[in-house]
């Protein structure tokens, strides 16, 4: 039987143009920086973003948790959206690695509001007070089912980080989803923020690896990090050279799978006992509300598993359904069609 695997997009396979890329990269011992493949990926990811430099590394939540680790010292507090990955997905990291303190506020879409963001930064003038070190947003929001965070909102929270000199990081993972769905180039969004983190891996297809961005100061503290936490990797050109190729060449196939998402979100809409609202979704992942079905997140996913269709559970009666480069147009409409029979 056939699988309509739906899970995560970080299920997609290398194409074979990756494989290719793979077996005639050129290598060298890349903890001497000498790995070719790996600096022209570094450089080529800066230059993309309009930051002094990169770092590759073996995936978003080490470049996620290096940043992090760059920007605070123990003891200090850090301002979060309540479920943001890097708060809810990345082992209390953030606590077990950098030992700082999180400060989470409830989004809307992904958004924490402003005015609670100032109200949560920390007067560190009162000796009973940590200080905040930095602001972490996430863009694409992957929880909030894959919400574009606008450019206008980025740039209200960097003025008001700036004004208290607190840096901004930036989980994007998925911000190629936003580029695709907004047409605003990468650079654009990496202006309102002092540091970012890409993953290749996930609609891109590259079978491994993510880009850490920033100034060079930052990065060579980060690569100093990676090194310590035996992130240091030698003749990984082959694997640099799969992710150049998902940097350059597989952005723009993106909108593909935003418009598959909004077809299979409004194919949905017309099924019994489920809610959805296709303006929620924005790019490439859709957050079913199954309660209406009357069946548990365990249940739902057994029945669906039972036809060939893979999905997760996301929250409370909230199925995630992430679409990709693996999955058609075509199989957009089977699986409408096997819900639809099983339901
Ligand atoms: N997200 C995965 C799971 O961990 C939930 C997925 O299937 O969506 N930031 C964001 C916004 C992410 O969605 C993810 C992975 C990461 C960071 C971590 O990336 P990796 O898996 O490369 O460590």
């Amino acid at each position: 039987m056939r699988n309509y695997d739906f899970r995560s997009d970080t299920i997609t396979k290398p194409t074979d143009e990756m494989r290719k890329a793979m077996y005639e990269a050129e290598v060298g011992d890349d903890v001497y920086g000498e790995d070719p493949t790996v600096n022209l990926l570094e450089e080529t990811a800066a230059n993309l973003f309009g930051k002094e430099a990169a770092l590759f590394v073996t995936s978003g939540t080490q470049g996620n948790q290096l940043a992090v680790m760059c920007h605070t010292r123990h003891g200090e507090e850090i301002i979060l959206e309540a479920e943001s990955h890097i708060y809810l997905y990345e082992t209390a990291g953030i606590a077990a690695l950098a030992g700082v303190q999180a400060r989470t506020i409830a989004g809307k879409a992904g958004q924490m509001d402003v005015e609670h963001i100032n109200q949560g930064i920390r007067d560190h003038s009162d000796i009973h007070q940590s200080r905040t070190a930095l602001i972490c947003l996430e863009n694409t929001h992957n929880k909030a089912g894959g919400r574009v965070l606008p450019l206008d909102y980025m740039q209200k929270v960097y003025a008001l980080a700036s004004s208290k000199q607190i840096p901004v990081h930036l989980d994007g993972a998925r911000l190629f989803n936003a580029v695709a769905a907004t047409s605003i180039p990468a650079a654009k969004w990496a202006e309102q923020v002092d540091s970012l983190q890409i993953c290749l891996s996930k609609g891109l297809s590259a079978p491994i690896g993510s880009l850490l961005i920033g100034s060079k100061a930052f990065i060579d503290q980060a690569r100093f990090l990676r090194k310590r936490l035996g992130g240091g990797m030698r003749q990984v050109g082959v694997i640099a050279a799969p992710a150049l190729i998902a940097l350059t060449q597989m952005t723009e196939r993106l909108v593909e799978d935003h418009d598959n998402a909004k077809r299979l979100a409004t194919g949905l809409t017309e099924i019994k006992g489920i809610t959805i609202h296709p303006d929620d979704v924005e790019t490439n992942i859709l957050l079913v509300d199954i309660r209406g079905t009357g069946f548990s997140n365990e249940v739902f996913l057994e029945k669906l598993k039972s036809a060939g269709i893979l999905a997760s559970a996301f929250g409370d009666r909230i199925i995630r359904f992430v679409t990709h480069r693996e999955v058609s147009k075509q199989d957009v409409e089977n699986t409408l069609a096997l819900i639809n029979k099983i339901l």
